[in-house]
């Protein structure tokens, strides 16, 4: 391809594009962006983080993830539209995104999101073979992370959708991207994991019907999140804790996030609220992904502040 890659957000792509562009960028824009594995899948595909800082030593930094749950496919296109939005444009962009440390893992979960595109697209957990005597596959990485692991909302069942692994961490995608979080010398602010589908901004807690004692903080951000998303192109989003919105699930990558510290942690599902659920077609993409940003550029004012 004459731009070096083959990404666009017109489709939806394979792991190998995905990659490919992460690749790219860094090569093209060494200044600013580089690329690192922080590990491997479990059938060994590379769990590429890619990092757009200006290396100023007094900025935050955010952590955001996509592709956790494997059939969810407008969530990598929505990463890898941030990634592409700030790499390619990253001297005008403003004062509020040029001041973060940015961390992108655009697919949590390479293995279940080939599956997807290869054999069965509504695939949600991992790849890893689990104990199960009947044969059963996979973990749901977001019922793996180790904050109150093992609770409501997750099964012990290994051929249940909701799997929480034989332990916190059990999974490689799972550890993999708690121990980069935890050994970074990062100064993490905030967390985002994109999910499909629904149109909801979640703040924890997902274990239990409860909520952190600075929920009025994370409503008030989500809230004007999801106000810049609806000024946008008229899309609406609820904004709660994941378990008085939708429903209590233990083990979940925000929970760990927040217990780690990181102030903003959000869950956020994607378009749509039903219609096409996880097989959103390639026409949304960019007005998701573009909306999105929009969301997105009202944390980073509010990081600029605090
Ligand atoms: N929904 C999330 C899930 O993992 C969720 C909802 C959010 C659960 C935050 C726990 C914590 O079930 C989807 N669509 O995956
Ligand atoms: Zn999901």
């Amino acid at each position: 391809d004459r731009r070096g890659h083959r990404m666009t957000w017109k489709q939806y792509h394979r792991i190998e594009d995905i990659h490919g562009f992460m690749d790219y960028l860094a090569k093209t824009y060494p200044k600013i962006v580089s690329v690192n594995s922080i590990g491997k899948s479990h059938e060994g595909r590379d769990l590429k983080v890619l990092r757009i800082s200006d290396g100023k030593p007094t900025n935050k930094a955010v952590f955001i993830d996509g592709g956790t749950h494997a059939r969810e496919w407008i969530s990598p296109a929505t990463v890898t539209y941030f990634i592409n939005q700030f790499a390619e444009n990253f001297d005008v962009e403003t004062d509020d995104i040029k001041n973060i440390d940015w961390y992108f893992l655009p697919v949590v979960n390479p293995d279940g999101y080939e599956y997807t595109h290869q054999t069965d697209r509504l695939w949600r957990k991992n790849k890893k073979p689990t104990r199960s005597a009947r044969g059963c596959v996979g973990t749901d990485i977001n019922r793996n992370f180790g904050y109150r692991w093992g609770g409501r909302g997750s099964s012990a069942n290994p051929c249940s959708e909701i799997y929480r692994g034989s332990s916190a961490f059990s999974e490689p995608e799972s550890k993999a991207l708690s121990d980069f979080i935890k050994n970074s010398a990062a100064n993490f602010t905030a967390y985002i994991t994109y999910h499909s589908y629904g149109q909801y901004l979640l703040y924890p807690w997902g274990y239990e019907n409860s909520v952190p004692a600075d929920h009025k903080d994370l409503h008030d951000l989500g809230n004007r999140m999801a106000e810049a998303i609806k000024q946008t192109r008229g899309t609406s989003y609820q904004v709660g804790s994941s378990s008085g919105l939708l429903y209590p699930a233990a083990g979940g990558s925000d929970d760990w996030a927040k217990s780690q510290g990181i102030k903003y942690s959000y869950t956020i599902e994607l378009s749509d609220t039903g219609r096409y659920g996880f097989i959103l077609p390639t026409s949304f993409i960019e007005p998701v992904a573009r909306e999105s940003l929009n969301g997105l550029r009202v944390l980073a004012s509010q990081l600029a502040k605090a």
